[in-house]
């Protein structure tokens, strides 16, 4: 071979090896979590309010598939997000109840998510994925808690509800250090860019930062959790003037039409980028809607027609929408009743990338069959727990509420009354309205032993 020769080998090799390492690139899928702050099942229309128009989340259900038995596996934020990052109970990475804040992380907690604890962003980083977080985190606000500790290449938002406001803080006082607590803030990476921020344009906000970085990262895998702080946990929700008012279910109608416009905004940003057939978008939420109590009153969600209400083991504060839409892959405009739940997604996320388990028991499964075709669901049973306390055990269509002897915020027991077991169909009585204990004295029997034997 001449030296001419030689140069042309050696470019045909490099462009070669080019083409190769860049289909192998496109064969990465990327994926898109869009996690909202206390919408109720029954929030959205897909899900079926009549209350909420929701357009961009109808698309996006003709486009997949609705899972109607999805589970968050809290019913408050704090320990949902952490079943969500790790792919475990908890009550397994000690954030089902911490000693000074209780139920969920308040701000200047001494507490978060273990470092060393694997999350969907540690799992997927050395497959080369670039990982940002994107709202609302909840699992430690101190440095060494933060997204950008924990396998996030990027963190933009708010560290905790958006209720855990200054002002909060000094009405609660001594309560969880109440009068330390700072303007909210608003982060980048570890800095704080804006106290107090202005909730009014966080849904604005947090959708043009996904968009931003949906542009600069299209070219290479990459994990987006889109953490919406909205509708969350306050009695009158945050939206930007284009959408107040414009909801026939006040501010909170307004903030839940506002998530829809921006689910819109990120589907239409993949469809432009030409990204779609490689990407996995989900939306669901972290637990159900706080709801007033009233009946017929909407104004903090709706969990119809399942029973009960958000921050409690009720079907209604634990079971939540969930969307999963990729072209191509999931069959469009499907449904699935089988039982799954936020755990799942470190484990699928792994065996969509071929990246390796944690070490760490996994309390998830893989759900591709379940995402891509007619698998049934690989659960045994699902736990409900109320911060460290068993509550409740579902198993196939049954759910059976526990005895107590005293009872923690509790959906059907007071504290200091007797309790018995409370047997529900939770699959043709969603609203839990017919006691079967009586009738099916051996579901009841199995549904004990099993929850004893599984009891974390
Ligand atoms: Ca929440």
């Amino acid at each position: 071979m001449n030296q001419l020769d030689h140069v042309l080998l050696a470019c045909f090799l490099l462009f070669f090896l080019a083409s190769t390492d860049h289909a192998h690139a496109d064969e990465r899928p990327n994926f898109v979590l869009i996690v909202c702050d206390n919408l109720g099942y029954g929030d959205i229309e897909p899900f079926g309010s009549t209350l909420h128009r929701t357009p961009n989340l109808n698309r996006m259900a003709e486009e997949g598939r609705c899972f109607r038995h999805f589970y968050s596996v809290a019913g408050v934020c704090t320990p949902s997000r952490a079943a969500l990052m790790t792919g475990r109970y908890p009550l397994r990475v000690g954030l089902a109840r911490t000693p000074r804040d209780g139920a969920v992380l308040r701000p200047l907690s001494p507490y978060g998510l273990d470092p060393a604890v694997t999350t969907i962003a540690d799992l997927l980083k050395p497959a080369g994925y670039v990982c940002a977080l994107i709202g609302k985190w909840h699992l430690g606000d101190r440095p060494k808690y933060l997204p950008t500790r924990q396998g996030f290449d990027l963190y933009y938002g708010i560290p905790y509800s958006d209720d855990m406001t200054q002002e909060t803080g000094r009405r609660l006082g001594r309560r969880y250090d109440g009068f330390r607590w700072p303007p909210l803030p608003l982060m980048w990476n570890e800095h704080v860019i804006e106290a107090p921020v202005d909730r009014t344009f966080l849904t604005q906000k947090l959708t043009a930062a996904a968009v931003r970085f949906l542009r600069q990262h299209c070219d290479q895998p990459f994990l987006l959790v889109l953490a919406h702080a909205m509708p969350g946990s306050t009695s009158r929700p945050f939206a930007s003037p284009p959408f107040q008012g414009k909801s026939r279910n006040g501010p909170w109608g307004d903030a839940v039409e506002e998530i829809d416009w921006s689910t819109g905004v990120l589907l239409a940003e993949l469809d432009r980028l030409g990204i779609s057939k490689r990407t996995l978008v989900i939306f669901t939420s972290d637990n159900g809607a706080p709801m007033t109590g009233k009946p017929g009153d909407l104004s903090r969600g709706s969990n119809g027609p399942l029973e009960g209400r958000g921050y409690t083991t009720a079907e209604g504060g634990f079971r939540v929408p969930m969307i999963a839409r990729w072209p191509g892959r999931i069959p469009p405009a499907t449904t699935s009743d089988e039982l799954c739940t936020m755990m799942d997604f470190l484990p699928t996320l792994a065996a969509l990338t071929n990246q390796p388990l944690p070490e760490e028991p996994i309390d998830g499964h893989d759900i591709r069959p379940l995402l891509f075709g007619n698998g049934r669901s690989p659960y045994r049973y699902l736990l409900y727990y109320y911060e460290d306390q068993l509550q409740a055990i579902r198993a196939g269509r049954y759910k059976l509420y526990l005895p107590l002897s005293s009872p923690k915020r509790h959906p059907h027991f007071r504290p200091g009354k007797p309790t018995r077991p409370l047997l529900f169909d939770v699959v043709n009585d969603p609203g839990c309205r017919q006691d079967l204990s009586s009738r099916l004295p051996d579901v009841v029997q199995r549904l004990s032993e099993l929850a004893e034997s599984a009891r974390l």
